[in-house]
């Protein structure tokens, strides 16, 4: 067995020595010098650089491929004095609570802020439910009458998110579930502290999930801010609020959608 392996190794030796011309052999000094370009075979790409957003007004941010995308920022919708007022009224009197969700394979998560929720649906996303609660305060309604009137649509439902800090967070998502019907409008007021809204395209089919190209905009989201989502933002793009590196003071964000009952199967579960 031994000798076959010998004989193997030597045969192995001798055809890589009669490869190699003998002047080069060993050394790299007689290696030949021209090197040549050439063309690589997939065109080169760049990442696109971030845009920023910051002056009020309508954005067309995409046309496709599902169809137009639509932002509206209205900084200082709210003046500062009243902006104040509500957001520490906001801060003491709502039932904030801690939500857990559940990753695909079932594992349960903590999600890194708090949450309330307000509408006579219950409202399920990341698989987990937030059960109806039609007791809304007077400044969430008073806050819904009036985005109502600025934005021109109605809204049934309202999901509030707590940053406490800079640490807390909503990682990337898109706002649709199905009881959110199809282009749904989102209406996202900014209470409290400034943060970054992040938003990225949905890459190619082509591109199968890879995020390295595509699109993206941050829109810093200041106290009293209206931000409306219209069109096909959520079919289109994702949004985050990351963390931050630097300490944050607490934020408050009042996110105004419509809900529509889940049609349900004969067996009277839920269609998702
Ligand atoms: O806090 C924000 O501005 C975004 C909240 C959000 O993305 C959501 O509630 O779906």
């Amino acid at each position: 067995m031994f000798s076959a392996l010998k004989n193997e190794i030597n045969r192995v030796e001798t055809a890589v020595s009669q490869d190699v011309p003998s002047s080069a052999a060993g050394s790299w000094k007689n290696a030949p010098r021209s090197f040549e370009f050439h063309q690589p075979a997939d065109p080169i790409r760049e990442i696109p650089v971030e845009k920023v957003i910051e002056n009020a007004g309508d954005y067309e941010i995409s046309q496709g491929p599902s169809g137009v995308s639509r932002l509206r920022l209205i900084p200082g919708f709210l003046q500062q004095e009243e902006a104040d007022w509500m957001f520490s009224k906001l801060l003491a009197e709502l039932p904030w609570s801690q939500k857990t969700n559940f990753r695909m394979m079932g594992d349960a998560y903590d999600e890194p802020r708090l949450t309330c929720w307000y509408g006579d649906l219950p409202y399920t996303y990341s698989r987990s439910a937030m059960q109806p609660n039609t007791q809304w305060h007077p400044v969430l309604s008073t806050l819904r009458l009036a985005v109502e009137q600025k934005s021109g649509h109605k809204f049934n439902s309202l999901l509030c998110n707590l940053y406490r800090d800079g640490k807390d967070s909503i990682g990337w998502h898109s706002d649709n579930e199905p009881s959110l019907g199809p282009e749904p409008i989102i209406a996202s007021l900014s209470l409290g502290d400034t943060r970054v809204f992040s938003l990225r395209k949905q890459p190619l089919p082509e591109d199968k999930g890879d995020y390295t190209y595509v699109e993206r905009i941050r829109i810093p989201l200041t106290h009293g801010t209206l931000l409306l989502m219209e069109g096909c933002m959520q079919v289109d793009w994702q949004h985050q609020v990351a963390k931050e590196y630097h300490d944050r003071g607490p934020r408050i964000n009042l996110t105004f959608r419509t809900i529509y009952p889940e049609p349900e199967r004969p067996s009277g579960r839920f269609v998702r």
